[in-house]
């Protein structure tokens, strides 16, 4: 079966927590807003009349289903493909974990459009600038410092995040990492030391054989300013 991904075909985005998990556990995949004519399959399937549609990409059609929510898609496809655990308290706590993680990079994304999505960032620039300083000093710390204690904490070792094996949530922890550090590099490199546990997972989901392949194929887009994690250097002082 070849899985069906519809997301933005020039950003990571949260499209990206989806990849990284059809990476990781060697799924066929079509990214298909990314082929021509893909981005108005991807419209008419958010289109008026259609049952149960998705609000926003991403989603994923797979036997049949049609499933949005990146945390809803990646719980999906951990019980499908071995990347949860299988008790459910684990389950449950992985869940929990993926959504904390949305959190964080909804509070990612607001630091470049603290007013909302529909105005450009330069024309919330000051705002922008507050709402980053609140959150590299304050927000940032707090959520980096729960993951490394849930890590310091994890009965079953620091390797992964719950137990004893790579989980969905453990990969987009690696991708929030990876667009923390593109967004604010200064913070970043300030703070890289007080989370070594975060660091290690980090380092140990890039050189996974499917990822390190992936992240260095044209599949993986790069970095850019129109995703959720941008580099502005006004913003990571
Ligand atoms: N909570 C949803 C958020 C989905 C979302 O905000 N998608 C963005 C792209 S990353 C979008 O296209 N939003 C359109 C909109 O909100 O109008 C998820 O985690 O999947």
């Amino acid at each position: 079966m070849t899985y069906e991904l519809y997301y933005w075909p020039s950003i990571q985005g949260r499209g990206e927590f989806i990849r990284l998990a059809l990476e990781a556990s060697g799924q066929a995949y079509k990214d298909v807003a990314r082929d021509a004519d893909g981005m108005a399959a991807m419209m008419r399937l958010m289109g008026n009349g259609m049952a149960r549609p998705p609000f926003a990409p991403p989603f994923l059609k797979a036997d049949g289903l049609l499933i949005a929510q990146a945390a809803n898609i990646l719980a999906y496809l951990g019980e499908r493909h071995g990347l949860e655990p299988q008790d459910p308290q684990g389950r449950w706590f992985t869940r929990q974990l993926q959504l904390t993680l949305a959190d964080l990079v909804v509070e990612a994304h607001d630091t470049h459009h603290p007013l909302g999505p529909n105005l450009y960032y330069e024309d919330q620039l000051d705002e922008a600038a507050r709402r980053s300083e609140d959150f590299r000093t304050e927000r940032l710390p707090k959520f980096l410092d729960y993951f490394e204690s849930v890590l310091a904490s994890n009965p079953d070792g620091p390797a992964h995040l719950v137990g004893t094996k790579l989980t969905y949530t453990d990969l987009s922890l690696f991708q929030a990492l990876e667009g923390l550090s593109y967004a604010f590099p200064k913070a970043m490199s300030r703070v890289r030391k007080d989370y070594p546990k975060l660091f290690a997972l980090h380092d140990r989901v890039a050189s996974l054989p499917r990822i390190k392949a992936y992240l260095s194929s044209d599949r993986r887009i790069p970095f850019n300013e129109d995703g959720i994690f941008r580099h502005y250097d006004a913003l990571d002082q």
